[in-house]
């Protein structure tokens, strides 16, 4: 029997660390231990009733536990559907029904309002709280350490990852055995990862980023990780002397940068700083590099296919890059109307093909043939060039999207929210730089004639309905939006004429 996710990252083997996770109270946890408290939970979920190929549901806070419960599903074939713990009930409703989960889990302090929710789609409801507490810990308590691991190949699901879209409907990705474990296998040689490493882990784990580039790659090299439940400056500055590695978002190392007592010698024992999720400034770069002798490894990926490019390890790291495809990766620029290969320096969309490539939008074919085209490319809608020396450049966004601390927000779910509002004609959601999060969002509202807009009201319902990062950090009325002769919004005047929103003038 084969599971290739569970026996590369899982099965215990030769190379791995006695200890796996160290918290920031002191506690360790062994590969050993947390490899039988996954076992009970996988043996939980099948008793309850999920098999291989359904999809459980995950809205819980970061934990060791957490984490057991991702590996509980690979082991079980089970597909891994965590979701981002900002999200609403509102928003909750649509992934776990749209995924037809057979199992919810999620705090036992938001179960009585999301149980009407899980009753709705079909879906059982557990409950795993951050100190461990919960119907599925209670439950895994009682079953045995040992579970025969679930046969899987290749092409099966191992998760579903949900973005969001330029439509204002998430998609749910579709990332199977052979996309996780390809990028995981490529990322440990192109970053040089093995058992000796202790990888500062600050991210939250329902995204790609922390959960398998982070964690896959520290599986698979068995390594450890200081697993902090979400980042915060001061544990960060008090846990770096004990880490050789740290990934984050350019928040991350903004924030380090404003710290006074982030200096050379407290990074000394740091191998390598990643950076992704979003675009690092050159600037940033720089400062970084200056203050602590690091250039940080600046990399590039999607929901859709883990990662793509990195700048390499050993070799120019050029600030404002994302450096080169990763082995067995395929990119090219093409000209967005005619799909035709641009010359190196032409900007133009990057797409994408190679084994990280996802298998396609859960329950959308039809979005699915847009994107992923049948020689197997993916059109990344992201704004490309190749230099002369083969460095990828992003240079841009084709599709309409905002990236506010490493989350994605696209415009027109905040748009067809705020439509709804009473007392709003339109709307128009654009991103305008922001010193902390990179961008915010900038909401532009036209009232109905004669009508006010109340705009408290509008915070209020937004804080109920929409999660806390997608909420516009500023709203602005005007009487009516730029538009050209086609009567299509033009967003980049907005962007322009809102571009100091956040910015706070130096006098
Ligand atoms: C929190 N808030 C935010 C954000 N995060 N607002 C805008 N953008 C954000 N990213 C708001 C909350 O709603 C709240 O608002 C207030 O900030 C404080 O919340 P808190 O949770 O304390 O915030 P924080 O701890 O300061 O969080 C900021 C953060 C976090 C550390 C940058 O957002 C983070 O860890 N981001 C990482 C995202 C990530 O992992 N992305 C990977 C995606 P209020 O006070 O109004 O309620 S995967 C991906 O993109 C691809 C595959 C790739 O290439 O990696
Ligand atoms: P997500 O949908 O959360 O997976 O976000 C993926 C998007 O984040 C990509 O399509 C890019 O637009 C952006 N992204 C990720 N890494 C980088 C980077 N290093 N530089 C610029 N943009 C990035």
């Amino acid at each position: 029997m084969t599971n290739p996710l569970y026996d590369r990252l899982f099965a215990p083997h030769e190379g791995k660390e006695a200890v796996f996770l160290r918290l920031s109270d002191g506690n360790t946890i062994s590969y050993a231990s947390f490899l039988e408290n996954a076992g009970r939970i996988a043996n939980t979920l099948v008793s309850e009733g999920a098999g291989p190929g359904d999809r459980v549901a995950v809205h819980v806070n970061k934990s060791p536990d957490a984490l057991a419960l991702y590996a509980a599903c690979i082991m079980a074939g089970i597909v891994f559907l965590p979701l981002n713990t900002a999200y609403t009930p509102a928003e909750l409703d649509y992934f776990v029904k749209d995924s037809q989960a057979a199992i919810f889990v999620c705090d036992p302090g938001e179960a009585e309002e999301l149980e009407p929710i899980a009753r709705a789609a079909g879906a059982r409801l557990l409950t795993l709280a951050s100190d461990g507490s919960g119907t599925l810990t209670e439950r895994a308590a009682g079953q045995p350490a040992e579970f025969q691991k679930v046969d899987r190949g290749d092409d099966d699901l191992a998760a579903l990852l949900y973005t969001s879209g330029t439509t204002g409907r998430s998609k749910g990705a579709m990332l199977t055995q052979r996309n996780l474990l390809s990028n995981a296998e490529a990322l440990i040689d192109a970053w040089r990862f093995t058992s000796d490493d202790v990888l500062l882990h600050a991210l939250p784990i329902f995204h790609s980023h922390g959960l398998f580039v982070a964690t896959n790659v520290m599986l698979l090299a068995g390594g450890s990780m200081i697993f902090l439940p979400k980042f915060d400056a001061e544990t960060v500055l008090a846990q770096l002397p004990n880490a050789t590695a740290m990934m984050g978002v350019p928040t991350f190392y903004t924030r380090l940068l404003d710290e006074p007592r982030f200096s050379r010698d407290l990074v000394a024992h740091i191998r390598v700083f990643i950076s992704g999720s979003a675009p690092l400034l050159a600037e940033t770069h720089d400062r970084f590099a200056e203050r602590t002798g690091h250039r940080i490894l600046e990399r590039y990926g999607m929901t859709e296919t883990s990662m793509n490019t990195s700048n390499p390890y050993d070799g120019d790291r050029r600030a404002g890059t994302v450096g080169f495809p990763l082995p067995g990766v395929e990119v090219k620029v093409c000209d967005p109307e005619t799909g035709s290969e641009l010359a190196p320096g032409e900007i133009g969309v990057l797409w994408v093909r190679g084994p990280n490539v996802f298998k396609g939008y859960w329950r959308m074919p039809e979005k699915t043939r847009e994107e992923l085209r049948e020689d197997g490319f993916f059109i990344t809608g992201d704004l490309s060039l190749i230099d002369d020396r083969g460095y990828v450049h992003i240079v841009g966004r084709g599709k309409d999207l905002i990236i506010s601390g490493g989350y994605n927000i696209y415009p027109k779910e905040i748009e067809l929210f705020l439509d709804r509002q009473p007392g709003v004609k339109e709307s128009a959601v654009v991103g305008a730089p922001h010193p902390d999060f990179g961008e915010s969002v900038v909401a532009v509202l036209v009232p109905e004639a004669g009508e006010t807009i109340d705009l408290d009201a509008i915070e209020t319902v937004a804080r109920r309905e929409l999660a806390g990062f997608k909420r516009p950090r500023r709203f602005e009325i005007v009487a009516e939006l730029p538009r050209n002769t086609m009567g299509k919004v033009q967003k980049n005047t907005l962007r322009e004429r809102f571009a100091g929103a956040f910015l706070v003038t130096q006098s």
